[in-house]
């Protein structure tokens, strides 16, 4: 059952829905997992990546410790884009220090009829996951659920691991248009039954992840790629939802037509222009180098206290421009954090 406990701090939440804020919202793209040795450890104790995503009790300890250890406004349920691949019926492994790995791949019109459109059921540990985070955030900050967006996980499907040029999806794209249009499809339906349970089960935000947005062409990105994004948040209107189109510069106009709240920037996209891009509706999330992490503690105080006067006082979540590395120090992801908790316009 969801739990319906009222939120001690909704920050995010006021930010994404446009209302004013007492000060700016914070939190980390892939801040669960990743820079804390808390998370190594529990991971250790759990064998691997996809038993820690599969046992809730583990993901619900892991999606908290950047609460407690990292003072964010925000928990992000512990989980991956590609449960849903996987859900369709492609089973991937997570290959120690290389990433993912599909045994098999989509090649052709009939490995696609053979997919299955995911429903609510099929991802019942993620949603088990979320309810029972709900319950033990007991209100201290709202819950983010999240999806990758259907070009990304698509370019997995295709290339059955991860890639720089993600060519052989792109090459999928340009000789079988139709069938690319099946597959996106189908995942986007898997995708909205699956943040439609995420959102039943107690989520207070959804993000939408398009990491590979920015190696398609301006009209490939509209055909393949923002045309099932709007699809999903025609769908999920329940709750604010972000979408984060890394590298998608060239598509911020349309972006800001998207039937969702909040739209996230890399540190590529320049603040001023994004925002007349974008127009003035939209919450605005980012979108600091994540390499910012690297310089000393005085560098990261100004260089974030400058971000957050380029984006101003209201609609605004602080946040990277895409996710921490796994390298950076916490003291440093504190120093940020910390930064944007202190600053006040
Ligand atoms: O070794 C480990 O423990 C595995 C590392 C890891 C972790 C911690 C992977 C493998 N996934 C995750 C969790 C994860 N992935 C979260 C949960 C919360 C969090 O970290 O805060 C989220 C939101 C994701 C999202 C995700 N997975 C994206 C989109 C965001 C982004 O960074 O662009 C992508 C592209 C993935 C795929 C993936 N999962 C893992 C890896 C190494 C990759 C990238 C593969 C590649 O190189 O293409």
């Amino acid at each position: 059952m969801q739990v319906n406990i009222p939120l001690q701090n909704d920050l995010i939440i006021r930010a994404a829905k446009g209302e004013k804020t007492e000060r700016t919202p914070v939190w980390l793209m892939r801040q669960a997992g990743r820079i804390l040795p808390e998370y190594r450890a529990v991971r250790e104790k759990m064998g691997g990546f996809k038993e820690l995503v599969k046992s809730p009790e583990f993901a619900c300890e892991v999606t908290i410790q950047p609460v407690d250890i990292l003072g964010v406004d925000a928990a992000i349920i512990f989980s991956d884009i590609l449960v849903i691949p996987e859900a369709m019926g492609l089973n991937y492994e997570m290959v120690e220090s290389k990433g993912p790995w599909f045994e098999k791949t989509i090649k052709s019109r009939s490995d696609i009829d053979a997919l299955i459109i995911a429903q609510a059921d099929d991802l019942s540990y993620v949603t088990d996951a979320i309810k029972l985070t709900k319950s033990a955030l007991n209100g201290r900050v709202p819950l983010i659920g999240f999806a990758g967006a259907p070009w990304t996980i698509f370019a997995y499907m295709i290339e059955g691991k991860g890639s720089k040029t993600f060519s052989l999806a792109k090459k999928f794209l340009y000789t079988n248009p139709v069938e690319s249009h099946l597959l996106l499809d189908k995942i986007t339906q898997s995708t909205i039954n699956y943040l439609k349970a995420q959102v039943l089960a107690g989520a207070d935000m959804i993000q939408i992840f398009d990491s590979w947005a920015g190696i398609l062409s301006p009209e490939q990105y509209a055909q393949f790629s923002l045309k099932y994004i709007d699809a999903i948040c025609n769908a999920i209107t329940e709750l604010p939802v972000t979408v984060f189109a890394k590298g998608a510069f060239f598509a911020r106009k349309e972006m800001g037509a998207l039937n969702c709240a909040t739209i996230g920037l890399d540190w590529n996209m320049e603040i001023k222009e994004s925002r007349l891009l974008i127009g003035p509706n939209k919450t605005l999330q980012g979108n600091m180098d994540p390499c910012l992490l690297y310089a000393d503690f005085k560098t990261i105080k100004k260089e974030t206290e400058e971000m957050l006067k380029l984006f101003g006082p209201h609609k605004h979540i602080a946040n990277l421009g895409h996710g921490v590395y796994p390298d950076i120090e916490k003291d440093k992801v504190r120093c940020f954090v910390d930064t944007v908790k202190e600053f006040r316009f």
